[in-house]
């Protein structure tokens, strides 16, 4: 779908002109360049054959250690006012050796150099599931001595970084890494143990919470976490139970220890057959509250649904054992559908800004990641990718929508930058607004990108 110059213009002026746009990346999806960092699990993930769906390892991405002069060409086209990147944990800091490793703070630094003389806002994300290897055999996320090494991580990156970055995220989405990573083997470290993904949910919260404070230490401009969020639809009465629990795991659960509310009784209850929760420390719990200038929102899509004991969707991310505890509940999305099986509903998007503006009141709410694989149809040098302009066309009049309401909403970031490794599903699903060539690393605008700086533009 295409759209007239007087829609886009529209649409453009519903947003305040604080508003901030940005587009998003991660180390592991884009950087290659592994032999010049230490190994994390997505690296041990990948080894093992079957994990990601096409073999896809490490190397090359998008040879974003090399050509990250060119990405920042692709974001100055765009017209963004900030890109969000993820730093590389085992890029930064030497675990064989125990030392940081200068030429992957000089890579982060000269990153950050380079975008602010764009005039490009860095937003850093901490941590985008590249756990070094090294801190995985201690025990990852399950280890108590994991939220100290996050909060040295944050000492490392804030001393160097906290002067330029303008804003900094510490985690993003530890819902995936806790139920695709621990409780199920869909991610990294695949640990298949649904027991594990309450506990690694418990210490990156207070992971993050050690590392906020770091970053106030080091009075950073802006700090905040990010978060996987969804509304959970049903036209089943029967199904009543199975939404509030699968609600609850994605959202109540996340955004109870952020506010303060700690574990609440119905998680406790909802989650006894899986842990007595005796891990928890209430002193230490209360850290995961330390407060937060934002909170990033990822959105994709809402989950579905229906009474049934087999699914019968393909849909990447959403089935019964993700959510433990569920029940005799199938997962079904509706068309339209992007590649990745997800359901598109814009609506789904302002229902979860005005849920969470709810659950967490007084906090600036952003939307950190947004878009969706659809097909890309190479024509010459353009490539045409109408669902997806389409698709941001909707979901960024979601985001004007829920600013009308009152909601404080004060950025969006694209989903993403360009085609990269999307995890377990290999290269084959394309996010990008830039299309990229794997055999030559070429950057193609699409026409999704040309949609978006022509949005920018008619700011
Ligand atoms: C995410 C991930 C991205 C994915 C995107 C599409 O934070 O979920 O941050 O890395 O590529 O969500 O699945």
């Amino acid at each position: 779908m295409s759209f007239e110059p007087n829609e886009i213009k529209q649409l453009a002026q519903r947003f305040p002109s604080k508003f901030t746009f940005g587009s998003a990346t991660a180390s592991w999806q884009i950087e290659g360049s592994s032999q010049s960092r230490g190994s994390s699990v997505w690296d041990d993930f990948a080894a093992i054959q079957g994990n990601i769906k096409d073999g896809t390892v490490a190397d090359p991405a998008c040879d974003s250690v090399n050509r990250y002069k060119e990405d920042i060409e692709l974001l100055k086209y765009l017209g963004v006012d900030t890109y969000r990147f993820s730093v590389s944990w085992p890029r930064v800091y030497d675990f064989k050796n125990d030392r940081p490793n200068q030429a992957g703070l000089d890579y982060y630094s000269n990153l950050i150099d380079g975008l602010i003389e764009a005039g490009i806002k860095p937003t850093l994300t901490m941590y985008h599931w590249d756990l070094p290897s090294e801190l995985q055999e201690k025990g990852g996320w399950q280890w108590p001595g994991i939220t100290d090494e996050f909060a040295k991580y944050a000492e490392l990156l804030a001393s160097k970084f906290a002067d330029r970055v303008d804003t900094w995220a510490t985690l993003n989405e530890p819902w995936v890494v806790s139920f695709l990573g621990h409780a199920t083997k869909i991610h990294a470290p695949g640990l298949g143990d649904p027991r594990a993904g309450f506990i690694s949910a418990y210490y990156q919260l207070v992971a993050h919470g050690k590392a906020m404070k770091v970053l106030r230490d080091h009075n950073v401009n802006r700090a905040g976490t990010v978060l996987n969020m969804t509304e959970i639809l049903s036209d089943f009465e029967e199904c009543a139970g199975a939404v509030k629990h699968v609600d609850n795991l994605q959202n109540g659960m996340w955004l109870d220890m952020l506010s303060g509310r700690g574990i609440s009784d119905y998680t406790k209850e909802s989650t006894k057959e899986f842990t007595d929760w005796s891990f928890v420390n209430e002193e230490e719990l209360k850290l995961a509250s330390e407060p937060i200038d934002f909170l990033g929102i990822n959105y994709y899509t809402p989950n579905r649904i229906e009474p049934g004991e087999e699914q019968e969707s393909f849909i990447v991310g959403q089935d019964a054992g993700v959510y433990p505890g569920s029940g005799n509940v199938k997962f079904v999305s509706r068309e339209p559908k992007s590649l990745m099986g997800w359901e598109v509903r814009a609506e789904s998007l302002t229902n979860t800004l005005r849920a969470t503006a709810k659950a967490l009141p007084g906090v600036p709410l952003m939307v950190t990641e947004n878009g969706g694989a659809f097909p890309d149809q190479i024509d010459g040098d353009q490539v045409h990718d109408p669902e997806r302009v389409d698709y941001y066309f909707q979901h960024l009049s979601a985001c004007a929508d829920a600013i009308d309401e009152g909601i404080d909403l004060q950025g969006y970031y694209c989903w993403s930058l360009m085609d990269n490794i999307e995890w377990a599903e290999g290269l084959e699903k394309r996010f990008g607004l830039f299309y990229v060539d794997h055999q030559t690393q070429k950057r193609t605008a699409k026409d999704s990108a040309k949609f978006i700086k022509e949005l920018l533009a008619n700011r």
